[in-house]
């Protein structure tokens, strides 16, 4: 969905804001050349393709905060980008934005062993957190199958969920203090990481879900989770969704040490196998599988055993060895991938009510079918969390009809027409579906506040 317009910047009296911005991050840090700037002004899904006259890539927050200033002096509208992994259309320049890269940022800290805190840049990637926790015995609560270009600054603007939200919660539940530049460039800082500390506003909360609209974050101060050292994975087969989603609900109710329970179907299995050349993990096609981790510091196998016994509906089963995991994760994490080779998708990623998410994976292929009958639905997610996935592909970047009516399906359904990747540009006309007209205006009011001169990703999330 390219947005019409070559982006230009504007020329405040008696300056020149390329030469102002060179003087401030680097001649290296400013790229103006089409080839340089195309991976930054296109995303991950090849659905959203902008342009940029800059990426500017600031070292330190002190530039951060002097590129703002010079922005918003200037009235350039910027596009905060970290590992441009984001999958809403909010990460990359759709109206001619100057792009704000934050990946040099990537500083972390050392990790605190009395409270197992740290402080991470926003530019470190999921997968260096994850290899920084680790080394000192511990482990992030948040992970997702961009591990390795994702960063912690991004994952904070979309609060991202992943794969073990069912244990440890998104990000907004790991974030304890933040370090951001505000529109105009002043820097906030609060990264005492103080367990109890109620000193008015947390702020550093109003950013997790902010889509780069309020500040650029800078610095995190994340809890860590303990590094289990027993873990335990299996896949359930089942005829159908509906008993897939009754034996997730079950196991999350019943495993104490239960940290992922993920769903996918035949037709998305039968697909990463046939697109990445993977073995087919049972001889028989069955209807719909669940991928059930457990981890605990003992070990959780047992009583993962125990509770696939007692699951009602199941057909077929495979307990992983450790040296299997990486295998039998793939048939669900790489759904993304096998689907983005089939074209650019449309990507809805919708929270039902526990009680309807059955009926909605049923009829949901048939709610795309009556708009766009040559359409294709792909349905995984994260079921514990009620979170489904709905990809549809067949359809043009720009056509917005299957947009349209499954959104307003799963708003119909009572559920939330983003569960964890936000609103970007993809669901922005539909934002009203989950909020009301003054939910809207206190959005506005809070973004005004902030960024009065509207630089800060201008458009994103509010319609
Ligand atoms: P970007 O894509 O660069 O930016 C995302 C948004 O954050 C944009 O609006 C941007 O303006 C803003 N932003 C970025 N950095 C900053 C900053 N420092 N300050 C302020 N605003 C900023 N998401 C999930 O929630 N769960 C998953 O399981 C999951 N799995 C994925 C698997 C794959 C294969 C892919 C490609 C994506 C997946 N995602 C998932 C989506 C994506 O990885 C997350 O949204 C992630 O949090 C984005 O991080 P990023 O650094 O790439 O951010
Ligand atoms: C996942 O859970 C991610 O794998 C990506 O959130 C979902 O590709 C998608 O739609
Ligand atoms: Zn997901």
């Amino acid at each position: 969905m390219a947005r019409p317009g070559t982006p230009t910047l504007p020329r405040p009296a008696g300056s020149d804001v390329l030469v102002r911005l060179r003087n401030i991050v680097g001649q290296a840090h400013v790229l103006t050349e089409a080839d340089a700037t195309a991976g930054y002004a296109r995303d991950w899904t090849g659905r959203f393709v902008g342009t940029t006259p800059a990426v500017v890539r600031p070292g330190t927050v002190g530039e951060v905060a002097a590129v703002l200033a010079l922005c918003n002096e200037a009235g350039v509208a910027v596009v905060p980008q970290g590992g441009n992994t984001g999958l809403v259309g909010g990460s990359v320049p759709l109206g001619g934005e100057v792009v704000l890269s934050l990946r040099r940022l990537d500083a972390l800290g050392e990790v605190d062993q009395v409270t197992g805190q740290v402080t991470a840049g926003a530019g470190v990637t999921l997968e260096a957190l994850q290899r920084h926790a680790a080394l000192a015995g511990a482990a992030f609560g948040v992970d997702l199958g961009a591990r390795a270009s994702a960063t912690v600054g991004g994952m904070v603007a979309t609060n991202a969920g992943g794969l073990h939200f069912v244990r440890h919660g998104g990000m907004r539940e790991q974030v304890l203090g933040l370090e951001a530049v505000l529109a105009d460039g002043t820097v906030i800082s609060h990264l005492g990481g103080l367990w109890k500390d109620n000193t008015g506003y947390d702020w550093s909360k109003w950013l997790c879900g902010s889509e780069g609209t309020l500040a650029v974050v800078t610095q995190v101060r994340l809890r860590l989770v303990p590094r289990y050292s027993h873990h335990a994975l299996a896949l359930l087969a089942f005829p159908g969704a509906r008993a897939a989603v009754a034996a997730g609900a079950a196991l999350r109710a019943t495993l104490a040490d239960l940290d992922a329970a993920e769903l996918f179907v035949e037709a998305g299995l039968d697909l990463v196998c046939r697109q990445l050349g993977l073995p087919r993990p049972f001889t028989e096609a069955h209807g719909a599988f669940l991928l059930v981790g457990a981890a605990g510091h003992e070990d959780p196998l047992p009583a993962l055993a125990a509770a696939v016994e007692s699951t009602e509906g199941l057909v077929d089963a495979a307990v992983a060895d450790p040296g299997r995991y990486e295998q039998l994760w793939a048939y669900r994490e790489r759904h993304t991938e096998a689907i983005n080779l089939l074209g650019a998708p449309h990507k809805l990623d919708v929270t039902l009510p526990g009680a309807g998410l059955a009926d909605f994976i049923e009829t949901v292929p048939g709610v795309v079918a009556q708009v766009a009958p040559q359409a294709q639905t792909w349905l995984f997610g994260h079921v514990a969390d009620g979170n489904i996935h709905v990809n549809i592909t067949g359809v043009a970047p720009e056509d917005d009809a299957v947009d349209d009516a499954v959104l307003r399906y799963v708003a119909a359904c009572g559920g939330s027409i983003s569960a964890e990747h936000g609103i970007g540009t993809a669901k922005k006309p539909w934002l009203h579906l989950n909020r009301s007209e003054a939910e809207v205006a206190l959005f506005r009011s809070v973004k005004s506040a902030l960024d009065p001169r509207g630089v800060l990703n201008p458009n994103v999330l509010l319609p």
